[in-house]
């Protein structure tokens, strides 16, 4: 039994928790596939990237720069999970080999894509410059501060439901303006868009609180108890919402900008687009 003033210090429930085999691999096979997936579509952006005019080109880029960056983030956290536990007497033991694991090096690496996600949208609305710029920073603040009091908050998930609590409410509220913030770039996105491809906004929109909806479930999910279950399902939630908020996220907006790249006349986004309805239609207005 560890006492109660060491255990605080430990951070996550993941310090203090046997898994069974099963839910050891499992672990190992969430945070494995998460990372393999962000590091092969660093490929799939950077050459999906060529099909778009050029003033849309960045938004593929950063996509390719948010999955080399979480990529190496997620193989951090999967190294650090086989690191931290030992097979003892039947079941995989924490802290047997002198390592704690951390899920606190996602909040950093959030630190860094989480910003560039937001600049993606008015990038893709192709909003003016200082428009875009004023909307980046607007929303990169209220995220960044939801990042960092949630950061101090997950430290208290072993027993210290005050400190989680508290600072999970506070990270809220950041979310919340956030939120607004979010709301504001996608109804100019709405305004800005072709009339063919207005529902794409109001989706990204739905796609967006259900995505980025899915961190607070896993930082409150200690509270259900300290069991290999939890910790499980909380590497399994994370992956779904890394996998969604990033990667689908990332070729749903390069499928958007891709669209309208080619309702511009920018010839390789239409040739890219030719069996599809809008890639022929467009084709044919040119005369192709
Ligand atoms: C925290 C703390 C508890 C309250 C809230 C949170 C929200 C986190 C979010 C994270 C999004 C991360 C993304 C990462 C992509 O790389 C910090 C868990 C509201 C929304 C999109």
């Amino acid at each position: 039994m560890i006492a109660g003033n060491v255990a605080e210090h430990l951070g996550n429930i993941e310090n203090i928790v046997s898994l069974t085999p099963g839910q050891y691999t499992t672990g190992s096979l969430i945070l494995m596939v998460s990372y393999g997936a962000h590091f092969a579509f660093i490929l799939y952006f950077l050459t999906m990237s060529f099909s778009l005019a050029p003033r849309y080109r960045i938004v593929a880029i950063l996509s390719a720069v948010v999955m080399a960056s979480a990529g190496l983030s997620l193989l951090r956290e999967a190294t650090l999970w086989q690191d931290s536990y030992a097979f003892l007497d039947g079941m995989y033991r924490p802290l047997a080999e002198g390592e704690t694991f951390t899920n606190a090096f996602r909040y950093g690496n959030w630190t860094i894509t989480v910003p560039l996600l937001l600049t993606q949208l008015p990038i893709a609305f192709a909003l003016s410059r200082p428009d875009l710029h004023r909307r980046a920073i607007r929303m990169a603040i209220p995220a960044l501060l939801m990042i960092w009091t949630g950061l101090y908050g997950q430290f208290g998930e072993i027993g210290n439901w005050t400190q989680l609590n508290v600072w999970g409410v506070i990270s809220t509220v950041f979310f919340v303006w956030l939120i607004v913030e979010v709301r504001g770039t996608i109804t100019a996105g709405i305004a800005n868009s072709p009339p063919q491809l207005v529902a794409w906004p109001k989706n990204i929109w739905w796609y967006f609180l259900a995505t980025w909806g899915l961190y607070p479930i896993a930082y409150a999910l200690p509270q259900l108890g300290f069991t290999g279950d939890v910790v499980v399902t909380r590497q399994l939630l994370y992956s779904i919402a890394d996998i969604s908020s990033k990667l689908i996220y990332g070729v749903i907006l390069s499928r958007y900008v891709l669209r309208r790249s080619a309702l511009e006349g920018y010839a390789p986004a239409a040739e890219a687009l030719e069996t599809s309805p809008l890639g022929a239609k467009v084709a044919s207005v040119r005369g192709d």
